[in-house]
Parts: C-alpha cells; sequence; structure tokens
C-alpha cells in the first residue's frame, strides 16, 4: 500500500494550485470587500492532509517552576486574584491560553487557612494534587479532603471552591480545564457564588465513599449527569489497581499497564469534554511509538524517564508536566530498573470519540521506535 504522505504534495490533481496574476489579485481584493474569500487560497490550509497541530511539545519541570509558583503567595491573595494560579502557556497557544491544543492547564498554590471563593463555570475542571497536607475542595456542597497524586473533578455548572485548612501546609496543585475548548464553541458562561463560600451539606469524602467501591455500586443510587459522580479519585487505590492489573496483563505496546478513570455509573469517560488515565510503566520499560488524535498533558506522578515525541527526547522527574500534541508521534521510556514509574494524563479523547475524530496509528519502522532527530 502506498504511504499516504507519498500523495502529501499540493500538485496532484483535486489539490489546489493556483498561481497569482495580477488579474487574480484584483480579484481577490474586489472579494475581500464583500468579506469573502476565493477557497483555493486557503484549500491547503484550511484542509490539511492531516492534523497539523499548532501545540508544541514542552516539558514544564516542576524544579523549574516551584519556586516560581510560591512567589505568588507574596504578591497576590486569592481574594484579589480569583485564583492564585500560574498557567502553562504553549508557545504555540499563546493566544488562547493553552497548555496544549485546546486544553488549560495552571499551578495553583495555596496556605493553610485560605480559601478561594465559590464560582460556576461552562468549563470543566480537574485538579491533581502534588504536595502539601490539608488540601481540601468543595463541589456542589460535597467536601472532598485532597492529599498528593489524588484527582478530582469539578465538572461544568458545578459550583466549586477550593481551599487549605488552617493545620494543613501550603498545598500545590494542578489544574485542568477545557476552557480553551469551550471558548472555541462560543459557549463559556462564568457566575460567582451569591455568598462567596458553599455550604457543605454532605459527609466529608462522600461521593467517593458511595461511587468508588470496586465491583459495587449503591442499590438505590440514582445518577444521570453527564459526569462521573464519583468527585474524587484517590492516589492508593488506583496504584493497587494499576499494580494489581500489571500482575497479569502485558500492557499495550505503547503505553505500558493503562487504566481509564470510569464515571462508575457509564463506565465512560470521567467528564464529556475531558478524560483521564494513569498508566504504569514497568522498570525499565521502552514503550512503542504510535501517534493519535486529541492533545495529551501529562503529569509525571511518580518516577523518572522520558518521552521520545516527533523525534525529541524530552526527560521528566515525578511531578513535571509535559504534553504531547495532536497526531505527534510519542513513546515514553521508564529510566528505572528496578521500580515503575506512572504518568496521569488529561486528555479531550471523549471529545475526539464522541464526535467520530479519533484516529491512531502505530510506527511501522525501526522496530517501531522514533529514530532521535
Ligand atoms: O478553579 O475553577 O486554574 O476557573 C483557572 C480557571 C482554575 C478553577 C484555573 C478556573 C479555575
Amino acid at each position: 500500500m502506498a504511504k499516504a504522505h507519498e500523495n502529501h504534495r499540493e500538485d496532484v490533481i483535486g489539490r489546489a494550485n493556483v498561481e497569482d496574476t495580477p488579474e487574480l489579485l484584483s480579484y481577490y481584493d474586489d472579494l475581500e470587500k464583500y468579506h469573502t474569500g476565493a477557497l483555493w487560497t486557503v484549500a491547503n490550509k484550511i484542509e490539511p492532509w492531516e492534523p497539523k497541530s499548532q501545540s508544541v511539545p514542552v516539558v514544564w519541570r516542576y524544579k523549574d517552576l516551584r519556586e516560581h509558583v510560591i512567589r505568588s503567595v507574596d504578591l497576590v491573595t486569592p481574594e484579589k486574584a480569583g485564583r492564585r494560579v500560574i498557567y502553562l502557556n504553549n508557545p504555540g497557544r499563546t493566544d488562547v491560553a493553552a497548555a496544549v491544543g485546546w486544553i488549560y492547564a495552571g499551578l495553583q498554590v495555596m496556605n493553610p487557612g485560605e480559601v478561594a471563593g465559590a464560582h460556576r463555570h461552562s468549563a470543566s475542571a480537574i485538579r491533581f494534587i502534588m504536595e502539601g497536607r490539608g488540601a481540601y475542595t468543595v463541589v456542589d456542597g460535597h467536601k472532598m479532603t485532597l492529599g498528593g497524586n489524588d484527582f478530582v473533578l469539578t465538572p461544568n455548572g458545578t459550583w466549586h471552591e477550593h481551599g487549605v485548612s488552617a493545620e494543613g501546609t501550603t498545598c500545590l496543585w494542578q489544574d485542568g480545564l477545557d476552557i480553551p475548548f469551550v471558548n472555541a464553541m462560543e459557549a463559556n458562561f462564568y457566575e460567582v457564588h451569591p455568598d462567596l463560600n458553599q455550604a457543605v451539606g454532605y459527609a466529608v469524602d462522600d461521593m467517593t465513599k458511595t461511587w468508588g467501591n470496586p465491583g459495587l455500586t449503591p442499590s438505590t443510587g440514582k445518577w444521570s449527569h453527564g459526569y462521573s459522580p464519583m468527585f474524587k479519585y484517590e492516589w492508593e487505590p488506583t496504584y493497587v489497581a494499576l499494580s494489581k492489573y500489571a500482575g497479569c496483563t502485558e500492557g499495550s505496546p505503547f503505553d505500558g499497564v493503562m487504566m481509564d478513570y470510569v464515571n462508575p455509573t457509564t463506565n465512560g469517560p470521567v467528564m464529556r469534554t475531558m478524560g483521564a488515565s494513569m498508566q504504569m510503566l514497568r522498570a525499565g520499560e521502552h514503550t512503542k511509538a504510535h501517534r493519535h488524535t486529541g492533545s495529551y498533558l501529562y503529569h509525571v506522578a511518580k518516577g523518572r524517564g522520558y518521552s521520545i515525541i516527533n523525534g525529541k527526547r524530552y526527560d521528566w522527574q515525578e511531578r513535571d508536566i509535559f504534553c504531547v500534541p495532536s497526531w505527534a508521534w510519542h513513546e515514553h521510556v521508564n529510566l528505572d530498573d528496578r521500580g515503575d514509574a506512572c504518568l496521569f494524563c488529561l486528555s479531550d479523547l471523549p471529545v475526539m470519540r464522541a464526535l467520530g475524530l479519533y484516529r491512531e496509528e502505530a510506527f511501522a519502522d525501526n522496530n517501531g521506535h522514533q529514530p532521535i532527530l
């Protein structure tokens, strides 16, 4: 079979290939006056042969960023700033404030006793806890206590606020939101809670205690929202699940031992626009390269290693965040030959799948590994 890229030339029949002439240039000027344009001048750009991501691969290293995030504590209060966050600004996506594709991400810091007021918006959010004790999030009156590598949802339309208890320590976490996507859809609404903070109306951690029991669901439980009722996914059971699964599977050649966080009422993604997974790379594991549509933001939950993205090596260690843009070749390596490495991944895969846009391809040459450029 001819490889697709052999046809990726603009001079093939059926592709726009019109050279400028003085007559055409003045014709284009005339069209512009009426807010129109000739399709053949933009066709090859707006209908590329294959996805051309504007995002570039980036590693945001925690050792570089941590002190700068903490500096913001002395510079702004959560009351004044709304949220005290340093956002990840992909050099190819600064116009939409995205970390990758249509996904926003930031690092938020909060001191003991601080609370950032409640609000709600059309964008959905996740939080992934990086360090500190005493962090909590309240979602629609459900309070969740948070520890390292716990993962929390604040789905679209839910009231939410974050704080750190007075007995806690300075807490840092990663936020991930679909803000750029919802803005692209021109559908973003935002509201501040009338009382600034919500009353907690349920037993602490009730949603995880109710919905997060393996293989069991509450007999009288009802849930009809488009997001998971299990607002918090804790690290410990996640790691136990991955370890158990690793004991009885070869895993994926491309992703090692990987499990998706699911809505327990549907077995589908945790929210409609964003999904998440945790993958374990076993000691010394080097996965094979593949590429797929969708934008992926990885957070190194455990261990150290590197990823090769479009032929370039990006080293990472615990707490670093890196992105894989849509349709970029990627493979991962765990540099520890004795222990595992774990990667948390936030993505827009639910959108790709729901809209029929998901596509995947294995790297065929060189035994499945990219040559490093
Ligand atoms: O906590 O809802 O990092 O609305 C950026 C925007 C966090 C939040 C961010 C937000 C939030």
